[in-house]
């Protein structure tokens, strides 16, 4: 089993906070209760919402919002009902408002801050993961490999990752599994697979890694060299968690870089569905009805 990995500290999104210095040495650390919960209720709200609408879309029941086990009643059963409008709602609820809002908060900037970030960018946004044993998908996705972040975006070389999480997250609900230290040895040996740049795991142990379980309100930081996995054996449950990248537009070797990204903005041009929307359709979305 490994070791757990809990809050350290009172937070304080300054320099001079035990967190800090965790982070520099093991290059993770849990900064207690800095997110506020109703921001976090927001998220998961606004989440049930896009779930129900599209079950009553299809004709079919939908719980009423009463926390976690609604929206992961109403996850279940748009999965069972139509698997691609589940994904197309799961890929749409990492776009909400709510979410962005929490993930550039002043709190949130100022921890970036604190952590040595100036003028902070973000080479992309807020990546959702789902993890559910009841809302696996065949084939899919379900949980992430050994990795580092770093490799993967290429920015900074003291970019930040913040990992959100929307509940409280137990050694049994797929918590985040880190390798404290890891960040001291570059990029590792990996190869590129289909969710992400694997390390070999020639060069690692499981007894290397620290579970991080978090309450909610917790936030998770580590570096972009920091290895990291998904835990899911002997999991279970609903977790929900965010994770974001924040950059250092001041670091010397970005600079020199001229700033590069490896995540690209793709455009779909064009009409998807020809003839829509009617005028009608229009009107009646904005509230113009005569
Ligand atoms: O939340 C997870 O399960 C994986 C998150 C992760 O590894 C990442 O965002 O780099």
């Amino acid at each position: 089993m490994t070791p757990a990995l809990q809050a350290e500290s009172p937070c304080a999104a300054d320099a001079g906070s035990d967190w800090v210095a965790s982070y520099r040495t093991s290059g993770l650390a849990v900064i207690p209760g800095v997110l506020p919960v109703d921001r976090l209720d927001r998220i998961a709200r606004d989440m049930h919402c896009a779930y129900t609408r599209q079950l009553e879309r299809l004709g079919l029941p939908a719980a009423a919002w009463s926390g976690r086990a609604s929206l992961l009643q109403n996850m279940e059963q748009l999965l069972q009902a139509d698997l691609k409008a589940y994904l197309a709602t799961t890929r749409h609820s990492a776009r909400l408002a709510s979410l962005q809002q929490l993930v550039v908060s002043d709190t949130v900037l100022s921890i970036g801050s604190a952590l040595g970030l100036q003028a902070a960018s973000l080479p992309t946004s807020p990546v959702l993961h789902v993890m559910g044993d009841t809302l696996r998908i065949p084939g899919g996705y379900h949980g992430v490999a050994t990795h580092q972040d770093w490799p993967v975006v290429q920015g900074s070389l003291d970019a930040v990752t913040m990992w959100f999480s929307l509940f409280d997250v137990t050694p049994h609900t797929y918590p985040l599994q880190l390798i404290p230290g890891s960040h001291r040895r570059g990029v590792w040996p990996s190869c590129i697979t289909e969710h992400t740049c694997e390390v070999d795991p020639s060069c690692y142990d499981d007894e290397d890694f620290i579970t991080a379980t978090v309450s909610r309100g917790d936030l998770l930081v580590f570096t972009g060299f920091t290895v990291h996995r998904t835990a899911v054996k002997d999991c279970a449950g609903l977790r929900i968690a965010a994770s974001m990248r924040y950059e250092n537009t001041a670091e010397a070797t970005f600079v020199e870089r001229g700033y590069p990204c490896a995540y690209q903005r793709t455009v779909i041009r064009g009409a998807p569905l020809p003839g829509f929307p009617s005028i009608a359709q229009v009107d009646c979305a904005n509230g113009l009805t005569d």
